[in-house]
């Protein structure tokens, strides 16, 4: 049978686009969630949020996902997890591997994919193409309480255009060797936070450690994935990805925790009034 193409005209084209991408950004402006940075780690952290049913929303520079992961190691399109992750790989995502002697062996355009088509398929937001360049904060500039953001493309042609917000109860810095979004806050909150940038590699400690430290940073703010290392000057690891994956649930088990509490301590307040 033959699929009709013909017939959508570039007003029907336009105006769908505008309204329904103005609504979703509207939708947008307050999550519980705001992760920054659709890498390993961000994409983890953002499957294991939303499949509790927490409003996560992923902002990502660029217009792909996958952060780091594609490039492989050296480019050779291969990337390593350690063996603990294999139910991880599984279960939660639905990855395939190759057992080798020491480690799984994954594809890294089927490790994208299948971290993005987990967090989607759990209720995460993505919004691609745009860059954080600020947060948000509290009267008093002791809490991070949202992001700021702007089009990628504004950022690109130098352009001073002014941004929107995004409120979160949490946000999430999984932008990698960069640690972006803690060096802003750390600047512009009364915190004291150096960031050390990333140690040297030393694979066989790197995992464990980033997984231990990835933690809250500063009120409201957590990192993740490398941007723990480059805070703590821990040492990397190359494209080994085991440690990307836990420590994005690491940091959503925290988040979720204290959401719970939050949530709590709401009903109890007003229970008791
Ligand atoms: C919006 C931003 C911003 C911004 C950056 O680098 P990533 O893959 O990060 P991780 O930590 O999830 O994974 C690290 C891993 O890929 C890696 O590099 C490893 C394991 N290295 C080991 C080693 O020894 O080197 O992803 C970060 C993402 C990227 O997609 C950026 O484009 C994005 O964050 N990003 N997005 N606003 N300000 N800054």
């Amino acid at each position: 049978m033959e699929i009709d193409l013909k017939g959508i005209s570039e007003r029907t084209i336009t105006q769908t686009i505008v309204r329904h991408g103005l609504r979703k950004l509207e939708s947008l402006s307050q999550v519980d969630v705001a992760i920054v940075g659709a890498g390993p780690s961000g994409m983890a952290c953002a499957y294991y949020l939303a499949r509790e049913g927490v409003n996560v929303l992923i902002v990502e520079r660029r217009l792909s996902f996958g952060g780091g992961i594609g490039g492989g190691g050296m480019l050779i399109p291969a990337v390593v997890v350690q063996k603990g992750l294999r139910n991880i790989l599984e279960n939660d995502f639905n990855i395939r591997y190759i057992e080798d002697s020491e480690v799984l062996v994954v594809d890294p355009a089927e490790l994208i994919a299948k971290l993005a088509t987990a967090a989607i398929n759990a209720g995460a937001k993505f919004l691609l193409g745009t860059t954080v360049e600020d947060v948000l904060a509290d009267r008093e500039r002791k809490k991070v309480t949202g992001i700021v953001v702007n089009w990628t493309a504004v950022h690109m042609a130098q352009l001073w255009v002014d941004p929107l917000f995004i409120r979160a109860q949490a946000v999430v810095d999984a932008t990698g060797h960069e640690a972006s979004v803690v060096r802003i806050a750390a600047k512009k909150l009364n915190v004291k936070v150096d960031v050390l940038n990333e140690g040297p590699a030393i694979p066989e400690l790197a995992d464990d450690l980033i997984v231990k430290y990835s933690k809250k940073v500063i009120p409201g703010l957590y990192t993740t994935g490398m941007a723990t290392a480059a805070v703590y000057k821990l040492p990397r690891m190359g494209p080994i990805f085991g440690g990307m994956l836990l420590s994005g649930k690491k940091v959503a088990e925290e988040i979720l925790k204290e959401l719970r509490e939050q949530e709590k301590a709401a009903e109890a307040k007003s229970e008791s009034s």
